[in-house]
């Protein structure tokens, strides 16, 4: 795989510059993810735990010093065990927290059941559809990721293996919130006819419930990387809902600031304030509270910077599977 890879390292240190008290010994083995053409970061690594090779993606789980467990497809960052709740809270959390009692939620991809879990803390769910295109994703996580375990043995997850599109488009039944929890929009990746206009007007809206809403993650958001697809994201399902809202929050682990975009023909948060959103938090939420999300946070994370929000107004690019964008990196090229 030519982006993340996992290399030797004997450290900085030479021989003459040992110190004499013993010093923490840095890693021997990093792995390396590219973030641009010039740019790339690593971290160290305990252990490699598992690889593995789909019909769609490279899949590793790898030990990491300063992540923990951290799970990678196509050599890229998906999700990291010491900040993933971060991600997850803020892909879930609003989108049912602004619905006034969701029941039902389809999850686009989501294999490695976070999502699915954090859905099933709300009291009024009665049923998960989680809906991803790689088996392999699927039972590695649901193997090897044990703060998922509860998710995936509910009786409330239905899970299944196909593509999200064929199988909104093959269902008949309507949700209250769809979202999705994709890989990013990578050339030649599973993933990108995902964040398209024609999905979005032609699949996902259809099976949405009156007053559904639909969330997706929406890619880097920081002011160096929020033209790359966050801002067409935004201004596609702008063209497909009335009510359009982005937000973001700083994922250490994904070395950016991270976007998500929420979508209905319903008032979002313009119906909602702070206070209404803590009280959900405690009424409708096992446990009564979030460890990253409350009102005032959720609130705080929809008032972008001036430089992101310009973009965002002024983004004119709508997002067909024609001109599509991309993050940087590459899936599989056939
Ligand atoms: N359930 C989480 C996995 C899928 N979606 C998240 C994709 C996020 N990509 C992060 C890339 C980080 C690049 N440094």
């Amino acid at each position: 795989n030519s982006h993340g890879q996992a290399s030797q390292s004997n450290g900085t240190l030479s021989s003459m510059t040992q110190p004499e008290v013993t010093a923490p010994q840095r890693p021997s083995l990093w792995f390396e993810e590219d973030l641009g053409e010039s740019l790339r970061w690593s971290f160290g690594l305990k252990r490699i735990l598992h690889t593995g090779v789909s019909k769609y993606q490279d899949i590793a789980l790898l030990d990491t010093e300063p992540f923990g467990k951290v799970l990678t497809l196509d050599g890229r960052m998906q999700s990291a065990q010491i900040d993933e709740w971060v991600y997850h809270e803020c892909l879930v959390h609003p989108a049912l927290l602004l619905h006034q009692g969701p029941r039902s939620i389809f999850i686009a991809g989501g294999g490695e059941g976070s999502t699915a879990r954090e859905c099933l803390l709300h009291k009024s769910v009665r049923k998960v559809v989680m809906c991803d295109i790689d088996e392999e994703v699927v039972k590695f996580c649901s193997a090897h990721l044990e703060v998922n375990k509860v998710a995936f043995e509910s009786s409330k997850l239905e899970l299944v293996i196909n593509d999200a599109k064929a199988e909104l488009k093959r269902r008949e039944e309507r949700f209250d919130v769809i979202i999705g929890d994709l890989a990013d929009p990578l050339e030649w990746g599973p993933c990108y006819t995902l964040y398209s206009q024609g999905f979005y007007q032609n699949v996902v809206k259809p099976r949405l419930n009156p007053n559904g809403i639909f969330v997706t993650q929406a890619g880097p958001a920081g002011v160096l990387s929020h033209r790359e697809v966050f801002t067409s994201i935004y201004n596609t399902l702008k063209s497909v809902f009335t009510y359009v809202v982005a937000y973001s929050a700083h994922v250490p682990s994904y070395c950016d600031v991270w976007g998500w975009v929420v979508a209905s023909d319903q008032p979002l948060m313009s119906q909602m304030s702070s206070d209404e959103l803590d009280r959900r938090i405690v009424q409708r939420i096992k446990g009564g509270q979030l460890r990253y999300l409350d009102g005032p946070t959720l609130y705080a994370s929809t008032i972008l910077n001036r430089t992101v929000r310009e973009s965002l107004e002024n983004e004119k690019h709508v997002y067909t599977e024609e001109s599509a964008r991309f993050v940087y990196g590459h899936g599989r090229i056939p």
